[in-house]
């Protein structure tokens, strides 16, 4: 038995971790058996990882040493949950995961792709994502967001960065979606939660036969 492997990839505060929710529980009525899962974490291991690496302890050590540190919380969620749930069947719906590592530490990072070749061999092996949802939004409309989110929180090691560093990872988010388009769905996220549920619903029904979307009403 072999589920199916989704995932969510884009910039800050373009609603992944809203349309992961809306998208799990659209497929939990559809009958199916679901895990939500994010990264950095997701296991224990890689959500101890995710503090070293979001509160910028790691920063000076450079975007490769970031990678290295994305990649071993990496290979402990696949091995942990990922690979698992899989096997036994479910569907994983997941908040970023190989992609954001190209974006950030490869495109805009510099680390070598040679390098990050390696890594994601070790760290995912065979467990590919069977559809990646790009979610696209203006770098200002999502930051914005994130922010109206975090409510007076301190941004995080990423969000911190500026304008043209979150049109980078705008740009190198569409050239993914672009150069991959049978594994990605590039989702236009600006508009409301509603309307970008039943965008993802439609592609997940179409390229993955999972459900035809009936509105739930169950809101951002
Ligand atoms: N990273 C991660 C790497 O550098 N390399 C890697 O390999 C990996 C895996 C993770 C950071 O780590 C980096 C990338 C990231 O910078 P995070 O805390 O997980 O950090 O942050 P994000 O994934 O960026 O999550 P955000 O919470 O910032 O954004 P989301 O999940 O895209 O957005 P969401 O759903 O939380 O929504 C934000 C706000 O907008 C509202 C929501 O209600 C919420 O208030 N909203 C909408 N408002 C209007 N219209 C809509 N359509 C809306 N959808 C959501």
């Amino acid at each position: 038995m072999s589920g199916r492997f989704i995932t969510l990839e884009g910039g800050e505060g373009t609603g992944k971790s809203t349309q992961a929710r809306r998208l799990a529980q659209h497929l939990r009525a559809l009958g199916r058996e679901v895990v939500e899962t994010r990264e950095p974490g997701g296991t224990p291991g890689a959500e101890a990882l995710r503090h070293v690496i979001l509160s910028g302890a790691a920063e000076p050590l450079g975007p490769a040493a970031e990678a290295l540190l994305f990649a071993a919380a990496r290979a402990d969620h696949v091995a942990g949950l990922i690979a698992p749930a899989l096997a036994a069947g479910k569907i994983v719906v997941c908040d970023r995961f190989i992609d954001s590592t190209r974006v950030y530490q490869g495109a805009v990072g510099a680390v070598d792709a040679s390098l990050l070749d390696s890594l994601e061999g070790l760290s995912v092996g065979t467990v590919r994502p069977d559809l990646t949802l790009v979610l696209d939004v203006p770098p200002e409309i999502g930051l914005a967001r994130a922010a109206r989110r975090a409510a007076g929180a301190a941004a995080d090691r990423f969000e911190k960065e500026g304008g043209d560093y979150h049109a980078a990872v705008r740009a190198a988010f569409l050239a993914r979606a672009a150069a991959e388009p049978e594994r990605c769905a590039l989702i236009d996220a600006s508009a409301d939660a509603d309307a970008v549920a039943a965008a993802i619903a439609d592609v997940v029904a179409s390229r993955l036969g999972l459900g035809a979307y009936e509105i739930s009403g169950a809101g951002a």
